[in-house]
């Protein structure tokens, strides 16, 4: 790249988190009760493990034309992961310093859905006849900000959400949320003795009146043992549709993320430990589960 990607990187990720952070309450309610309990002097402090977002697999968008964004910013792609189920694709990306947050993308396989839901999807982004990334000027941190919350396609019909809705929950959150922050996600691992486990952050949060995605269980574990995650339920957020009828849906969420060591550095002490001694990476039933912090089951669950 011609220009120093961590100016612009460093824009567009302030700017996600203040959007992100002012739409979700969870975000402060979280931050402010650790600050209470001196668990962290500043926001800063936490340690942001990753931040996610969707995208729709049609001509122009999708993973391929978002993830070119952070790659000019020295992201690296890694490993793929397939729902099939959720009929989603995603990748996660290495961050070009560590005290950048991995980023996750995940792409809805639009071609697998009913003819009707495609229909829907086209009808909205079927505008879109060239790759919006490759007009931004990347170096422009501003301009990319801007463009992350910028709408892409018109705003849907209470109808056509709704359809999205019964079919894939996925697709009906991005044709309403675009690209909005999907979710930050603390590293619990970095955080003092009593509230470094999954199992004792967990019952934290529940302490202050947070609601945890239970599919699967709160806790969330990868083959290996050494990823384990938790995340918030999205709350409901009055939505105004293009048919001016407003509907109850879901937004953004909040997920917790404890990296344990590999096995050849668990003899290491506390202090010797580095963050690259931790497990890596991402795991997909992990990630099946936490995809359904915004779907509606979760959400309406007592
Ligand atoms: C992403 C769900 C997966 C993870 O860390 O495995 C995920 C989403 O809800 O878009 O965040
Ligand atoms: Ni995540």
């Amino acid at each position: 790249m011609h220009f120093d990607e961590q100016k612009p990187l460093d824009i567009v990720l302030n700017d996600l988190f203040e959007q992100y952070s002012k739409h979700v309450a969870d975000v402060s309610k979280i931050t402010n009760a650790l600050l209470e309990k001196a668990v962290i002097n500043a926001q800063e402090d936490i340690v942001n493990d990753h931040i996610a977002f969707r995208t729709l697999g049609v001509p122009h968008l999708g993973i391929q034309s978002f993830e070119k964004i952070f790659l000019a910013y020295g992201y690296q792609r890694r490993d793929h992961y397939y729902f099939e189920a959720k009929k989603l694709d995603a990748y996660w990306y290495a961050p070009p310093a560590a005290h950048y947050p991995r980023i996750f993308v995940s792409e809805l396989q639009v071609e697998a859905l009913s003819e009707e839901a495609q229909q829907i999807i086209h009808r909205y982004t079927d505008d879109i006849t060239s790759d919006p990334v490759l007009e931004l000027d990347l170096a422009d941190g501003a301009a990319v900000a801007a463009f992350l919350q910028r709408p892409l396609w018109s705003l849907p019909t209470a109808n056509d959400y709704e359809r999205l809705l019964q079919e894939s929950e996925y697709a009906a959150w991005v044709i309403y949320n675009r690209y909005y922050l999907n979710h930050y996600t603390i590293s619990i691992h970095e955080l003092k003795d009593g509230y470094n486990t999954l199992e004792e952050f967990n019952a934290f949060l529940e302490n202050i009146g947070i609601k945890l995605n239970s599919s699967g269980g709160k806790i969330k574990t990868s083959a290996d043992g050494l990823l384990r995650q938790s995340s918030t339920v999205s709350a409901l957020y009055d939505a105004t549709f293009a048919d001016d009828r407003i509907l109850q849906i879901a937004g953004s969420y909040v997920e917790f993320a404890e990296r344990l060591p590999l096995p050849k550095f668990q003899h290491l002490g506390k202090e010797e430990l580095q963050p690259a001694h931790r497990r890596e990476g991402f795991e997909a039933n992990n990630a099946d589960k936490i995809f359904e912090s915004t779907y509606t089951q979760q959400i309406n669950k007592k």
